[in-house]
C-alpha cells in the first residue's frame, strides 16, 4: 500500500499523540469557554475553568453536549465564530421538525479535507483513481466530504451526487471508475439494477468501495464483496463532529482508526455517563480538538461501539474502534438520512384527521430501504367519501416528506386497527435484513 504524507498523524508515536492532543484540548476548551455561552455557563456551574486541564483524563470532569444543545441553540447558538469567519453552513435531522446546523471556517474545511484524504488513503484509493462521488451533495455532508478529499489526494472525482441509478451505473462503465463513495445499501442497490441491465459489476474496473452513514455488518461486506467484486471499507462520522473522516477502515478491515489528532474518543457508559475503561462497549463520545467555528467538547454520538486496545498490523497508531453496530437512542437511518420517531408524530399531529396512534415499518426492497407510515384515520374520516381520504393521504405524505425531506409510504387504517400496546408503544418495526 502507497504511502501518502498526508497520513503521517497516523503513524505518530504514541506518547507524542497525547502531547499533541492535550496541547489541542487545552486552546479548543479554552476557545469553547471564551466564545460560547452554554458551556462557559456549565463549566462554571461544575466550578470548573479551562485550566483544569493537566492530564488527558481531566476530560471526563467536564459537561457533555448533546443533540439537544444544538437543537435549543439553533440555528447558530454554539459557534464560537463570527459569521464573517464562517465560510460553511450543513445541517442534519434534529429530533423534532428542526435540524441541527454546523459551521466551519476556512481552516475547519482544511482539516476536513485532510481528514477524509487520510481516510482514501487509508483504503488504498490513490491519485490513479476515479473516484464516483453518489454521496448526496447539498446540506448533507457526505457528497462535500468525500469530494474535497479525492480531489486533495488527485483522484479523479465524479461528482454525481445520490440517485440516478441507471445514469450512476453507465458512468461507472462508460468513465472506468475504480472506487465508489456511497451507502453500502444504495450500492447493492446499484449491483441488483445493473444485473437487470445485464451488466456484472464484477467484469467493470471497480476496485473499492467506501461505503458508511448507515450501519451495516460483515455479512453485508461479504454480500457487496462477492456480488461486486470490490473491497468494501467502512467510513464513519457525522454532522456534527465534521461528516465523514472521523474513522475509515484500513487495509486490515478490522476495527475503524479514528483520526484522533483532531477527534478525540471517549467511550462510556450510556446510563451513568462514566467513562470506561479501554475495551468496552459503550457509547462514543468525541471531543474536536481544532473546530474553530463550532468546538464540541464531550459530544454523546449515541453510536454503540468499543476501542479496540491491540496494535494495528497497518502500522497506523491512532486507534481502533469497532464498527458500529446500533445507537443508544431511537433515531433510524433510512436510505442514509436520520430520521427520529418524534419528527414523524411532529408531522402527524400537523395534519387534521388522525389519531396519535401511528406505527413505522421498515422494509428493504431491492436493497433500498421502504419506510411506511401507518395511520389510523378517525371514526368521521374513515366514514367520509373516498375523496375524503384520499386528500388527507396527501397532506400526510407531504408533512412527512416536508419535515423529513424524505418521501415515505403513507397507509391510512381504520381507527383501533394497529396494537395497542400496555407499555411503551411499539412504534418501529424494522423488518430490512441486516
Ligand atoms: O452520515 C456522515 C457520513 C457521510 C458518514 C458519509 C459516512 C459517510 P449524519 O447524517 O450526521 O452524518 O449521520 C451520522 O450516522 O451518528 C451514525 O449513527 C450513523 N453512521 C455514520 N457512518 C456510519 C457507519 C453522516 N459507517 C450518524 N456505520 C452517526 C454505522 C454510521 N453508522
Amino acid at each position: 500500500m502507497t504511502f501518502h504524507p498526508a497520513s503521517a498523524p497516523d503513524y505518530l508515536p504514541i506518547p507524542r499523540m497525547r502531547e499533541l492532543q492535550l496541547a489541542r484540548l487545552r486552546g479548543i476548551v479554552a476557545r469553547a469557554f471564551e466564545r460560547v455561552p452554554l458551556f462557559r455557563q456549565r463549566m462554571e456551574e461544575r466550578g470548573l475553568d479551562p485550566d483544569c486541564l493537566s492530564d488527558l483524563a481531566d476530560l471526563a470532569r467536564l459537561p457533555f453536549t448533546t443533540k439537544s444543545d444544538l437543537r435549543d441553540t439553533y440555528p447558530f447558538g454554539l459557534f464560537a465564530s463570527p459569521m464573517a469567519e464562517v465560510v460553511r453552513l450543513h445541517a442534519s435531522s434534529g429530533t423534532t421538525g428542526k435540524p441541527i446546523v454546523v459551521a466551519y471556517t476556512h481552516q475547519d474545511l482544511e482539516v476536513w479535507t485532510s481528514v477524509m484524504l487520510r481516510a482514501l488513503a487509508a483504503c488504498g484509493v490513490t491519485a490513479g483513481d476515479v473516484v464516483q462521488n453518489a454521496y448526496g451533495y447539498g446540506l448533507f455532508t457526505g457528497g462535500l466530504g468525500a469530494h474535497y478529499g479525492a480531489e486533495a489526494l488527485g483522484a479523479t472525482v465524479i461528482p454525481i451526487s445520490g440517485g440516478n441509478t441507471d445514469r450512476q451505473i453507465n458512468v461507472m462503465k462508460d468513465f472506468g471508475v475504480t472506487a465508489i463513495c456511497c451507502t453500502p445499501s444504495y450500492f447493492l442497490h446499484l449491483v441488483d439494477r445493473a444485473g437487470e441491465l445485464g451488466i456484472d459489476i464484477r467484469s467493470l474496473p471497480l476496485r473499492a468501495g467506501i461505503f458508511g452513514a448507515e450501519p451495516w455488518t460483515d455479512s453485508m461486506r461479504r454480500r457487496i464483496e462477492s456480488e461486486g467484486g470490490i473491497r468494501a471499507f467502512d467510513i464513519y462520522g457525522l454532522t456534527e463532529i465534521v461528516g465523514p473522516g472521523v474513522g475509515i477502515e484500513c487495509d486490515c478491515q478490522d476495527g475503524l482508526h479514528l483520526f484522533e489528532d483532531h477527534f478525540y474518543p471517549e467511550v462510556i457508559d450510556p446510563e451513568t455517563g462514566e467513562v470506561l475503561p479501554a475495551g468496552e462497549e459503550g457509547e462514543l463520545v468525541l471531543t474536536t480538538l481544532s473546530k474553530q467555528a463550532m468546538p464540541l467538547i464531550r459530544y454523546r454520538t449515541r453510536d454503540i461501539t468499543r476501542l479496540l486496545t491491540e496494535p494495528c498490523p497497518c502500522g497506523r497508531t491512532v486507534r481502533r474502534m469497532t464498527r458500529i453496530a446500533r445507537r443508544s437512542d431511537d433515531m433510524l437511518i433510512i436510505r442514509g438520512v436520520n430520521v427520529f420517531p418524534s419528527q414523524i408524530e411532529a408531522a402527524l399531529l400537523q395534519v387534521e384527521g388522525t389519531l396519535p396512534h401511528y406505527q413505522i415499518i421498515l422494509e428493504r426492497e431491492k436493497g433500498l430501504d421502504a419506510m411506511e407510515v401507518q395511520v389510523e384515520v378517525t371514526p368521521q374520516v374513515f366514514s367520509d367519501e373516498v375523496r375524503v381520504l384520499e386528500g388527507l393521504h396527501q397532506r400526510l405524505v407531504k408533512a412527512l416528506d416536508h419535515t423529513l425531506g424524505l418521501r415515505v409510504g403513507v397507509r391510512l387504517v381504520a381507527p383501533r386497527t394497529l396494537a395497542r400496546s400496555e407499555g411503551k408503544a411499539k412504534r418501529v418495526v424494522d423488518r430490512r435484513e441486516s
